[in-house]
């Protein structure tokens, strides 16, 4: 059989839980359940750093944030880890890459290894936007997700048929701020979104590090991202639960006509792709730079390990090697997405010898794999940002649970800040608690259960050569391009949000 074109499409912020195939219960993705009926849904797909610069980089290159130096949305890539697109382009791949890129756009980190791009600077607008690309910037008209879907069809009509492709079709949304398409604008209007049954959790027993974090959608989710003024009589703390039900139906119904116009496009290019008679031997991938709260525990955002934000949505489609209608359960990460494209392209992991990821390709065909991870590692790096707050963290996830460890140091990351927060813990039992609402660390009859737990994230660290946090003079790991460049554009963005809170 010849390699597979492979057909990367990924959202910005799309959590699985938007999707009917994962059995969303707040909209209708008809096109995206094609890949799901006709391919594999994937249910346990975690980010390793659930934030949008760190993820990009841990999918391109198979490597952890500590790695590659891509730990904030304040780095960018650094070339000395190889990618999977150089590997394949090597390999006789033609490669392109359109929409969102934000990992920099400077000579040394925009975008390379691919013989077409054209990529929004930063996070990109919805309408009109700028693109760079090889020849310099320009506006194109209309509306983003149509654009980069335009771009792709027309470079896989212009492609040369007798060598296989790769195609990374990068949607900016639906990222804030959610500027829906007009035709899509009478959809999910509000007062009709179902509310998640953790809208209202009080948060009682989680740690002070997470209570202090900045993304609750009633206090932090601002009239200019929901563009409509709060009604006066839904402020102040006595009418808290009311402006919280009044700005989730607002949220939800811009996120959800975003995310509609990604799933129109994704049928478009489907379409196209069954048109150019492509379908056959073409892997077509959905997923998402990571997952997103939608009200969840009062939230929006992501950045922390709870598995509304952690968990990627992954769909695959690839007719002649993956069982029409499956689901596989097995973990596994963005750090291992590069391995596995290799591997389908046939090529060996050792292509690119900085990968700490694994070919889920035996997963994917149906192949019992016994000795398939049972435990993921994760680590926010961006600590107390300046507008989320959320703290550093890491832990570990299994089937059965979840052990957190908010240490609370930035550790030089850009974008962190230099305060220090207390050492805290967090454990679920996500047996009989899948909803992550309380918080046992400090349950007696979890003490066993925790030190296996901590032995086993100490065992992950090692594995990925990643250093546990130990003190405030623990060693710093290389952020990439180090960077002058990051650290001025963190202080800028500091500057800019504190300017806004006096004004
Ligand atoms: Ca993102």
């Amino acid at each position: 059989m010849p390699s597979p074109n492979i057909v990367f499409i990924m959202s910005d912020d799309h959590a699985a839980h938007a999707i009917s195939a994962y059995g969303s219960k707040v909209n209708e993705t008809p096109h995206l359940d094609r890949l799901a009926r006709d391919g594999v849904r994937m249910d346990a797909t975690y980010c390793t750093n659930s934030i949008c610069s760190p993820s990009r980089a841990s999918i391109l290159t198979g490597t952890y944030s500590h790695v590659n130096g891509v730990a904030s949305i304040f780095t960018e890539i650094d070339y000395r880890i190889p990618t999977f697109a150089e590997v394949l382009r090597g390999a006789g791949y033609q490669t392109a890459l359109f929409g969102k890129w934000h990992l920099g756009e400077r000579p040394e980190s925009a975008p390379r290894d691919f013989d077409a791009w054209r990529v929004f600077p930063g996070q990109g607008q919805y309408v009109d936007p700028l693109m760079l690309g090889p020849d310099g910037a320009e506006t194109v008209p209309g509306y983003a997700t149509d654009i980069v879907t335009d771009q792709s069809i027309e470079w896989i009509r212009q492609r040369d048929p007798d060598r296989p492709f790769l195609l990374l079709v990068h949607h900016k949304a639906p990222h804030r701020p959610w500027v829906p398409d007009e035709k899509h604008k009478h959809l999910y209007p509000v007062g009709s979104i179902p509310e998640p049954s953790t809208l209202f959790d009080d948060h009682s027993t989680r740690s002070q590090a997470v209570r202090g974090v900045r993304m609750s959608v009633a206090d932090d989710l601002g009239s200019d991202e929901l563009g409509e003024n709060l009604p006066d009589n839904l402020r102040g703390p006595e009418n808290r639960e009311a402006r919280m039900r009044w700005k989730y139906q607002r949220y939800l119904r811009d996120y959800l006509q975003c995310v509609q116009s990604i799933d129109d496009n994704v049928g478009r290019l489907l379409d196209n792709l069954e048109a150019e008679g492509l379908s056959e031997n073409t892997v077509v991938v959905y997923t998402s730079d990571q997952g997103f709260f939608l009200g969840d525990h009062g939230w929006f955002d992501k950045r922390l390990m709870f598995d509304e934000s952690l968990q990627m949505p992954m769909l695959i489609r690839w007719p002649s090697v993956i069982p029409a209608g499956s689901t596989c359960d097995a973990m596994v990460t963005n750090v291992d997405f590069a391995a596995t494209f290799l591997e389908m392209a046939g090529l060996d992991a050792s292509a690119l010898p900085a990968s700490q990821g694994r070919s889920f390709l035996p997963l994917l065909r149906g192949d019992e794999v016994p000795d398939w991870p049972d435990a993921m590692y994760y680590r926010y790096w961006e600590h107390d940002d300046p507008n989320h707050h959320a703290p550093a963290h890491y832990g570990v996830r299994t089937k059965e649970f979840k052990l957190i460890h908010y240490y609370g140091a930035g550790l030089g990351v850009p974008g962190s800040s230099e305060r220090l927060f207390a050492s805290e813990w967090e454990l679920y039992d996500l047996r009989t608690d899948p909803e992550e609402l309380v918080n046992v660390a400090d349950d007696p009859s979890y003490a066993d259960i925790r030190s296996a737990l901590t032995e086993r994230l100490a065992e992950l660290q090692r594995h990925y050569a990643d250093l546990p946090y130990d003190g405030p003079d623990t060693p710093r790991p290389h952020w990439s391009t180090a960077d002058e460049n990051a650290l001025e554009a963190s202080a800028r963005y500091t500057q800019r949000l504190r300017e806004q809170s006096d004004a």
